[in-house]
């Protein structure tokens, strides 16, 4: 029986992301017949502390092929993972991790790591025929995550002049997570009709993320229109929904200040503006405000609005626990994204959601904007106990796979599924 779980198989094949950039995908079969598959996101927006792609440079593919991570799939992790147990989560991936031998997973490539550790995990689920979320989280998580969604794209996800990358609608009042869906599609409908009404049709195009890009320059205007799209749609701002940004400012920094809206701010007048925002526009969530270095700008903020707002570190953290560490200790955040491409490994994003959940942070399971119609952190996000997760607009098949997802795994909760607002 137990030799059912041993991996017989490791293979790598090409596949496309919602970009249309080849990425790594890994098929693990094990002995038993369990297969799973898992797929590389990969982001446009990085932290410079990410896992590295591996890439084939040169011409075909524009240099972005993948054919030798998928070499390297068949010559030196295929023959490393025959034979382990695919239960064995920590061994494979430090199998992975002592094969790549760099810090940053350069050498295999932190595509190639992460499609074949989330591979590994579903053949192991498959084969003990049990839900992943399940299996990675044990048989009493039955938490629902909040869906933060990203319904209008900036930043360096849409061709438009807004600053902040990511604008969003929080269905904290909902009762279940399929309520909170379906009010968070009534906004998303809305705010097409009324982007459509005063920005004219080109206003309703849509960026890397599912949201609608439109020809916005302030970032007031942004938080304004979905104030308008939810009043619209009959909900109130302040309990059925609240309002979130992922600024993601490494994007609009340099040499000590900011542009926003066309303006310059130091990092002081910054907090300012975040502190205003959050008041007027009923902000739950704020991601990335400052740039990647700036520990002490990000204690500040959450000691002004942490008691009422997330403040969440991504470019901050890039899923590294040792940067995690660095956080708690600055007491910089009261939240953490989570990517597991950022790191390469299951295991080491496992230990990275622990350690942020024992220091009393909250965890948001991520997509990447460049996605894929693989489903898997939908499951991660109930596994871990999560209770949010960031996966885009409530459109384009790679976003709406990790909804479809969830909603599987609340009817297959039955009653016990639980969903709770998360501050
Ligand atoms: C982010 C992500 C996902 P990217 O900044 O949070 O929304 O973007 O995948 O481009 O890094
Ligand atoms: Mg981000």
């Amino acid at each position: 029986m137990a030799d059912g779980f041993l991996i017989d198989d490791v293979k790598g094949l090409l596949a496309l992301d919602s970009r249309g950039t080849p990425t790594v995908k890994a098929i693990v079969r094990t002995r038993g017949g369990g297969i799973g598959y898992g797929i590389a996101p990969s982001g446009a927006s990085k932290s410079s502390k990410e896992a590295v792609e591996l890439r084939d440079g040169g011409r075909r593919w524009n240099g972005k092929g993948v054919s030798r991570a998928l070499g390297l799939i068949d010559t030196e992790v295929r023959p490393r993972l025959v034979g382990v147990d695919s239960r064995r989560q920590d061994l494979v991936d430090n199998t992975l991790i002592a094969l790549d031998g760099t810090g940053n997973k350069s050498r295999l490539g932190g595509n190639t790591t992460t499609a074949v550790s989330i591979a590994v995990a579903k053949a192991a689920a498959a084969t003990a025929g049990i839900p992943l979320f399940q299996y990675l989280g044990g048989p009493a998580r039955r938490l629902l995550p909040v869906p933060v969604l990203n319904v209008i794209n900036g930043g360096a996800h849409a061709g438009n002049e807004l600053n902040f990358q990511e604008f969003m609608i929080i269905p904290m009042g909902a009762d279940s997570f399929s309520e909170a869906l379906r009010m968070a599609v009534e906004v998303y409908w809305s705010l097409k009709g009324y982007l459509k009404e005063k920005y004219g049709a080109s206003a309703i195009n849509v960026g890397d993320e599912g949201g609608f890009a439109p020809p916005m320059r302030s970032v007031e205007e942004a938080l304004e229109a979905l104030e308008r799209a939810i009043d619209r749609s009959g909900y109130a701002l302040g309990t059925d929904f609240y309002l979130g940004i992922d600024a993601a400012a490494n994007h609009f920094y340099t040499d000590g200040t900011y542009r926003v809206s066309g303006r310059s701010y130091s990092r002081d007048e910054l907090i300012d503006l975040y502190v205003d925002l959050a008041v007027r526009y009923r902000l739950a969530y704020i991601e990335d405000p400052f740039q990647e270095d700036d520990f002490e700008g990000y204690s500040i903020l959450t000691r002004k609005i942490g008691y009422k707002t997330l403040i969440v570190g991504d470019d901050l953290y890039a899923t590294n626990t040792r940067l995690l560490e660095k956080g708690i200790e600055a007491k910089a955040t009261n939240a953490a994204l989570v990517k597991v491409n950022q790191v390469g490994t299951l295991t080491e994003t496992l230990e990275y959601v622990y350690k942020a959940q024992q220091a009393g942070m909250k965890t948001i399971i991520s997509h990447r904007s460049g996605d894929t119609e693989d489903p898997f952190i939908a499951d991660l996000a109930v596994a871990t106990g999560s209770g949010i997760i960031k996966t885009g607009a409530p459109a384009r098949g790679e976003r709406t796979s990790k909804y479809n997802r969830l909603l599987e795994i609340e009817e297959e909760l039955g009653p016990t599924a639980t969903y709770k607002p998360f501050i």
